[in-house]
């Protein structure tokens, strides 16, 4: 597939100030079961063209905060740790020039180095993930830097987080949270606590990094993504819990990871695409527009 230098069919060239720059990371090293996430960008960017530019929910055309999509980063032949460097540092580039950094993914380790850019940034950085899986294993697969291991990693550098939709973990990765978890927000404790988006914003205090594993949606809404695992979050729940979190915090960068492109299911990396737009939406959602269309 082509890399469509656009996100959302619409030119930011014109635009007075671009605000965001899309950063496609097409790392695969660590796959354990079935592969593609190489296309995931790709395959998101491509998507995005079909995806209407002016947004039903906001009523806005977030494209006008000017995003810019840049070439996909080489990294085909690199070592997990080379490969996180030239994220990091091309995340850190865009912090600053003042840019909001969205990482496509590519396996969810690359979240180590565009957390690890942002966290360099902004002191008492809290990581938001939303996933089907803990990714708090010390190692997995024989690497440090598996997708098992990215929220382990981000622990190691001292940073806290919050965990959602989660349904799916190890012995070992339960042990390691201790008898309490409360910033572990299950599907099944989503539904029995329905306070539960006010309970994840009121445990952040400083700037947010968005992590979104595709995964943590429900299958029938994301089929496209390596382990697909029943009992998933809807699209409703999903925006729900982005649109308070723009709305009550400072998220200073984001990623979409996982996204594993699969004959039929289209509508996966549209809905992949879209939800990245929504979310650039809540981010931007005060940020004046510089045309108007009747
Ligand atoms: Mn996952």
């Amino acid at each position: 597939m082509s890399h469509s230098m656009r996100f959302i069919d619409e030119d930011p060239a014109g635009l007075p100030e671009k605000r965001v720059a899309i950063i496609s990371a097409p790392l695969a090293n660590t796959v354990s079961w079935v592969g593609g996430t190489e296309q995931g960008p790709a395959a998101l960017l491509a998507a995005s063209l079909a995806v209407e530019a002016l947004d039903d929910e906001l009523l806005r055309e977030t494209w006008q905060v000017g995003i810019e999509v840049r070439e996909p980063l080489e990294l085909d032949g690199l070592s997990s740790d080379a490969a996180l460097q030239r994220i990091c540092e091309a995340v850190r580039q865009e912090l600053r020039q003042g840019r909001f950094p969205v990482v496509l993914g590519g396996e969810h380790t690359v979240t180590v180095a565009a957390v690890a850019a942002c966290a360099s940034q902004f002191a008492g950085l809290h990581v938001l993930q939303v996933d089907a899986h803990l990714d708090l294993r010390e190692s997995y697969g024989g690497s440090s830097l598996s997708h098992a291991c990215v929220m382990r990693r981000l622990h190691d550098l001292g940073l806290s987080f919050t965990q959602v939709g989660i349904r799916s973990f190890s012995p070992g990765e339960l042990e390691f949270l201790g008898p309490d978890r409360p910033g572990v927000f299950t599907t099944e404790r989503i539904r029995r606590e329905l306070d539960w988006v006010e309970q994840v914003c009121a445990r952040i205090a400083g700037p947010v990094y968005l992590t979104l594993d595709v995964d943590g949606f429900d299958p029938a809404v994301m089929p496209a993504t390596g382990t697909p695992e029943p009992d998933g979050l809807s699209w409703p729940q999903v925006t729900s819990l982005f649109r308070a979190l723009a709305a009550r915090h400072r998220i200073v960068g984001m990623d979409v990871v996982e996204l594993a492109p699969c004959p039929g299911a289209h509508h996966a990396v549209f809905t992949a695409a879209k939800i990245l737009y929504r979310t650039l939406g809540y981010i931007f959602k005060d940020t004046p527009l510089p045309i108007h269309r009747g």
